[in-house]
């Protein structure tokens, strides 16, 4: 039987035509072997050599190892090893992170990066607003998008939470949202909720104020296009959408459908579970890339280095595929959340930039004065970070942020 070698060591990459992938491994098998097992087991091979596989099989789809460089290795497939015209990302998944990640020859493997051909990044249609088209419903064209999350996450009822965003807006805030865990629970029916809500963004813009809160609709992929549909109906700004526990292909579904007509904020929770260990599993870039593909129009990144989530300092990375111009679709709002509060502003706009929505659940509830006080020390860090003024020197004259950074300045 025919054996045949996924090396293709020293050649030029071809990401014009490939998917290519960056895996870091972690094996005590000599690199290439490990290297070639990952290459088989993902597009034409398996742990034998098989009758089955011809030449010509072997290579039209083939993966490719086309260089190892200490631990990462670099594999190509094919674009052809893909759906045609679907934009079918489980398939992507299947082939790029699948089985890999079971092989009992690697200790750990981690996908770290990807780039689609040309051909694959046609069959997706991007961000309908992106981060432009949020600004541009908000009036807001250039300083950053200061936002919060109701808090607590669970517990409030319709008229409570509708409260609280009419105080944060009253506050300065230009976004919020419902937490991850919240969608339709008995103390809180989403249509009530939304209704509610609906009603203090209106009176808010009356008093010329614009904002938008973000519903989550997180639910049955059967059932997600019609709940989003009822929730816009019942007056919705924005959409929310637990991207992990959801799947792509449900961002995807609401995102392409033409009677969708406001933006879907991402959630990411449950990345963590495959994003911290630095060895294994996926770097968040992936999910980033997968999810403006698909339609995100804002999403979050993490906060940089600071705030209360594990992330890479200074790994500016997920804001770059948020922005970036090198994919064919909007940019996508890059949303920086946890453990944020007014005393970490400064910081993460020192490394963000101004295009970038920051927001803020305890650093907004939490504010000894209520959560008008608490947005408006938010929108007055913001202001400071903007303006390019300390936010101790900008306290001096604003006294919000001042009880802000005396409560939390030292975390
Ligand atoms: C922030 C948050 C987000 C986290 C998740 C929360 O609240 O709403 O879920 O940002 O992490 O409930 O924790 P706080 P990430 O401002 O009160 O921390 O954005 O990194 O996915
Ligand atoms: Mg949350």
């Amino acid at each position: 039987m025919e054996s045949f070698s996924y090396l293709h060591l020293g050649e030029p990459e071809d990401p014009d035509r490939n998917v290519v992938c960056r895996y870091r491994v972690t094996t005590d098998l000599p690199m290439e072997k490990a290297a070639e097992a990952i290459a088989a087991e993902q597009s034409t091979g398996t742990w034998t050599s098989i009758s089955t596989l011809d030449g010509s099989i072997f290579e039209d789809l083939g993966a490719r190892i086309t260089s190892i460089d200490g631990d990462i290795v670099t594999c190509e497939f094919p674009a052809a090893d893909f759906s045609i015209e679907t934009g079918a990302v489980p398939q992507i998944l299947s082939v790029i992170a699948g089985n890999l990640f079971g092989l009992g020859s690697l200790k750990a493997v981690r996908l770290e990066d990807v780039t689609f051909p040309k051909s694959i990044l046609e069959q997706f249609k991007g961000p309908k607003f992106g981060a432009a088209g949020i600004r541009q419903a908000l009036h807001r064209p250039e300083e950053p998008l200061v936002g919060t999350i109701v808090k607590p996450k669970i517990g409030l009822s319709p008229e409570k939470t509708a409260e609280y965003v009419y105080e944060a807006g009253a506050g300065g805030l230009t976004n919020s949202k419902d937490d991850e865990t919240l969608v339709d629970q008995a103390f809180c029916p989403i249509e009530d909720r939304t209704i509610r809500v609906a009603e203090s963004l209106d009176r808010l813009q009356e008093e010329g104020h614009y904002m938008m809160h973000a519903v989550n609709i997180s639910t049955r992929s059967d059932r997600i296009l019609e709940l989003a549909e009822k929730v816009q109906g019942w007056g919705a700004r924005e959409l929310m959408i637990d991207v992990v526990t959801c799947g792509y292909g449900c961002l995807q579904a609401l995102a392409e459908d033409p009677s969708i007509k406001v933006p879907i904020h991402v959630h990411r929770t449950m990345h963590g579970a495959f994003t911290k260990d630095p060895l294994h599993g996926i770097n968040m870039l992936a999910l980033t890339k997968l999810v403006r593909m698909c339609g995100g129009d804002a999403l979050h990144i993490g906060t940089l280095g600071v705030g209360k989530m594990a992330a890479g300092a200074h790994d500016d990375s997920n804001l770059r595929a948020c922005l970036g111009d090198d994919v064919p679709y909007k940019a996508v709002m890059p949303v920086c959340s946890g453990g944020v509060h007014p005393a970490l502003v400064g910081e993460i706009v020192k490394r963000s930039g101004f295009d970038v929505q920051i927001q803020a659940g305890g650093g907004v509830a939490g504010h000894p004065g209520g959560v008008r006080a608490g947005a408006r020390a938010m929108s007055q860090a913001v202001d400071a970070a903007y303006k390019g003024i300390p936010a101790d020197e900008y306290a001096k004259t604003h006294g919000e942020l001042a009880v802000a950074l005396r409560e939390w300045g030292s975390r």
